[in-house]
């Protein structure tokens, strides 16, 4: 099938779409192209959650507004059907790849499930299909890998018996449907044509910007957004490290430096947590890693995650104040999750400070609102212990009655890592009170 021919059965909605990983990113996808009036066939390796889906049941954890409803009236409507079996997509016009793409303890990107997908697709693949992956990948490896393993696995050859795109996700957890619709999107084509066709694509779900561009583009863009915002929240906590060494307030440093035409400085806190921040800026610098020398990325990793570590530094510190060994202690840390007001834990900082706080034999209880056997009551769980530090930013520890806090504590210390508190608050009610950045 020509693209023209392609183009016009997108156009006229009866191209038969596949959705090749029905997690965060995939599942959305495919439930917005039936919303749309496309037929969706999802494949997914978990029995359990196919049939879920099947069932018209969202599997997606955590509160995702419109999802659960838009997944039970596609199913119920027949333009969504999941499956194990990738011989479901033989008759596919376009199939989207939403896999994991992780990087190991060594920051090298592991493609098990991408190159496990392109095999299993490869045998079964469409002549004239279009091929885009939307994970997260390095740079060249659409070139280096997905082009070569699909042209291997399907005897075909890209850009005449199947087209190639790459069209990175910009979902975020807890806004999956609205930025899916209204954020922008880069079409990276193996072939402008094809960029075009991908526009032509999105556009039934997109209501933002589609950008044109090549795949590396595509690949770049996606890597660089993300290490940039890790470089940046580096740049914030360096800041705030350097504030605590000469007697400055990073947060009231940041305000003010906000109020300089073209500054944007970021939140310092007590970590990066979540898996696109942590990972992405690897991926960006893999490609690159033996050709330049690339030091700013590692550092500002280097950085972010050294910052749990600081936070104890600053309990320590301030329990010795009040006479108190870490050992002999118990530790109230509030907030479990990676992000505020968000259940999902994945590279949680906090993770990295109670793993500390028991090697250094303090007793250690944590208490997150949002995950599930970390719910409780904060004032309770406080009762009897030396500190708390606050890691996340929840809504709900900004409303703590910080006097009952300090009757609940035996040592009244709070360590506040993401500047949920004041040091007027913490003073009125009493606290010994360090926050991050503050000398
Ligand atoms: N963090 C800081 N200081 C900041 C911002 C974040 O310490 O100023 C920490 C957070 O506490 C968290 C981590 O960094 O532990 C990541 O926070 P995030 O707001 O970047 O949230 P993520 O990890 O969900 O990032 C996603 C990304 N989206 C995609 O990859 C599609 C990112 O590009 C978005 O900018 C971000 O969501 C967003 O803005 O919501």
């Amino acid at each position: 099938m020509s693209l023209d021919f392609l183009q016009q059965r997108i156009s006229t909605q009866t191209a038969r779409l596949g959705v090749i990983g029905l997690g965060y990113v995939g599942l959305p996808v495919a439930c917005l192209f039936a919303e749309a009036g496309f037929n969706v066939v999802g494949v997914d390796l978990k029995a359990e959650r196919v049939n879920a889906i099947n069932a018209g049941i969202s599997p997606i954890e955590g509160r995702e507004p419109g999802l659960a409803e838009l997944l039970a009236t596609v199913v119920a409507e027949g333009r969504l059907h999941t499956t194990t079996q990738y011989a479901d997509l033989h008759d596919c016009d376009v199939v989207t790849i939403s896999v994991e793409t992780p990087v190991d303890e060594q920051h090298v990107p592991q493609y098990v499930a991408l190159r496990s997908a392109l095999r299993d697709l490869g045998p079964v693949l469409q002549s004239g299909a279009l091929i885009i992956v939307e994970s997260t990948i390095a740079p060249g490896t659409m070139a280096r890998l997905v082009k070569p393993l699909l042209e291997e696995s399907s005897g075909k050859r890209a850009n005449v018996d199947f087209y190639l795109g790459h069209c990175p996700e910009r979902v975020m957890p807890g806004k999956l449907l609205a930025n899916l619709r209204g954020v922008s999107r880069v079409c990276g084509g193996e072939t402008p044509e094809t960029a075009q066709t991908m526009i032509a694509l999105y556009r039934h779900i997109v209501q933002a910007d589609l950008d044109p561009a090549d795949c590396v583009t595509a690949e770049l863009v996606k890597t660089v957004e993300n290490a940039y915002r890790d470089v940046n929240i580096a740049f914030a906590n360096e800041v705030a490290l350097i504030c605590e060494a000469v007697g400055g307030d990073v947060w009231k440093v940041r305000e003010l430096v906000n109020k300089s035409p073209g500054r944007m400085m970021l939140y310092p806190g007590a970590g990066v947590g979540g898996h696109c921040i942590t990972k992405d800026p690897w991926l960006l610098a893999y490609e690159a890693w033996n050709k330049i020398p690339i030091r700013l990325i590692p550092a500002a990793r280097a950085v972010n995650d050294g910052m749990p570590l600081h936070i104890l530094k600053l309990l320590e510190e301030t329990l010795e104040i009040a006479g108190k060994e870490l050992e002999e202690t118990r530790i109230l840390v509030l907030g479990y999750a990676y992000l505020e007001d968000s259940d999902d834990t994945r590279n949680s900082p906090s993770e990295v400070l109670a793993t500390w706080l028991r090697e250094w034999s303090a007793e250690v209880l944590v208490h997150d609102p949002f995950v599930p056997g970390y719910q409780g009551n904060v004032l309770a769980m406080a009762q009897g212990c030396n500190a708390v530090v606050v890691m996340v930013k929840h809504t709900e520890y900004q409303n703590i009655d910080l006097r009952a806090l300090r009757a609940a504590l035996t040592t009244p210390i709070v360590v506040d890592g993401r500047g949920a508190f004041s040091a007027e608050q913490a003073q009125r009610a009493g606290l010994i009170y360090r926050r991050v950045g503050q000398g």
